[in-house]
């Protein structure tokens, strides 16, 4: 039957995944949805048929019409509401990050692997977007040798107020970790944050931009230019250099405009536009593959080698030196 979900958080990415689920995809229904704000989630859930709002994650766990969970609250409070769905061996979709530190990422791998079976996709959505898709048959194929090198590009118009130097590794980086550790199957082994002089309207302490390199177990580099008040728009790209060719992803594409002598088009304004597409294939997957009791898609593991890595990304920003990421052996349900 239809997948009654229970969506946790209803910010932004909260409030578009209950679109989503309503309106977008099939095969699934919001039976829930939960916020510490109480004006908010009932009317949230007022705007969806059959939809109780819940102020607690473990009392919409608890609903008859609950069989599955996707989180979408703030990072700090992921730990709990995964504990939560573990205790009643629920089906999560949880939005990155895991959580926010190694110690309580492993923790919920822990958990995870006492009830001996895969419950929980992480949401990293950049997976599931078509261009992304494109370059990694491309790398699994081979098509241009071994890959050498990434170099990536990530670009926000503007971020919301008190965005800091620690969330640029771990809300923006965070994507780049696990593209780099999805493209090229291997392990981040160490990071380096590099800081030209900031840009002079950054907001209060924001060191904007910065150069992240890393370093994967197999000696290859990647770079990437985080710059989050561009104020341009959104830009997202990867190009992959390899032994007999490169390969790139994520120029704008869209209407080419020529007009009053000059040529263009639009920049994307933000994540939200430039991977919907993403997100929809994402969660249609994970319902496809709930409904048939099966689990795939970035793992536990996955979110806890992305916690191992911003923390030493972290250490990296704040004391310019090259850290070497600290993560532990891969346990034999994520192999
Ligand atoms: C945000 O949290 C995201 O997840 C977006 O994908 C990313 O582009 C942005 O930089 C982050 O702040």
């Amino acid at each position: 039957g239809t997948l009654g979900v229970a969506v946790i958080g209803t910010g932004r990415m909260g409030a578009d995944h209950v679109r989503r689920i309503s309106d977008v995809i099939s095969g699934a229904r919001v039976a829930a949805v939960v916020d510490i704000d109480a004006d908010r989630v009932k009317r949230v859930a007022d705007a969806v048929e059959g939809c109780t709002p819940y102020t607690e994650p473990a009392a919409a766990m608890a609903d008859p019409d609950v069989d599955a969970v996707l989180i979408a609250s703030p990072g700090a409070a992921h730990e709990d509401a995964l504990l939560a769905a573990f205790a009643r061996d629920l089906p999560v979709l949880c939005e990155k990050p895991l959580t926010p530190d190694p110690a309580s990422a492993l923790r919920v791998l822990e958990a995870e692997q006492r009830l001996g079976h895969r419950r929980v996709q992480v949401g990293f959505m950049r997976r599931y977007d078509a261009d992304y898709l494109k370059l990694k048959s491309l790398l699994d194929q081979g098509a241009y040798g071994r890959p050498l090198m990434l170099h990536n590009k990530h670009r926000n118009a503007g971020t919301p107020p008190g965005f800091t130097n620690a969330m640029m590794i771990h809300d923006s980086a965070v994507h780049e970790i696990d593209v780099t550790r999805w493209l090229l199957d291997e392990e981040i082994t160490a990071v380096r944050v590099l800081r030209p002089t900031p840009l002079g309207s950054a907001p209060d302490g924001l060191s904007d931009p910065q150069l992240i390199l890393f370093e994967t177990a197999a000696g290859q580099l990647v770079d990437t230019e985080l710059f989050v008040n561009c104020g341009f728009g959104y830009q997202v790209s990867c190009e992959a250099v390899c032994e007999g060719g490169t390969a790139r992803i994520g120029d704008d594409h869209g209407v080419f405009v020529n007009a009053a002598g000059k040529w263009g088009g639009s920049i994307t304004p933000g994540f939200v536009e430039r991977f919907e597409e993403a997100y929809d294939r994402q969660v249609q997957r994970w319902v496809n593959t709930t409904r048939r009791g099966a689990v795939e898609g970035p793992s536990c593991w996955d979110g806890y080698a992305a916690a191992a890595v911003c923390a030493a990304g972290v250490r990296a920003q704040a004391t310019g030196e090259r850290v070497e990421v600290e993560l532990g052996e891969r346990p034999a349900l994520y192999r």
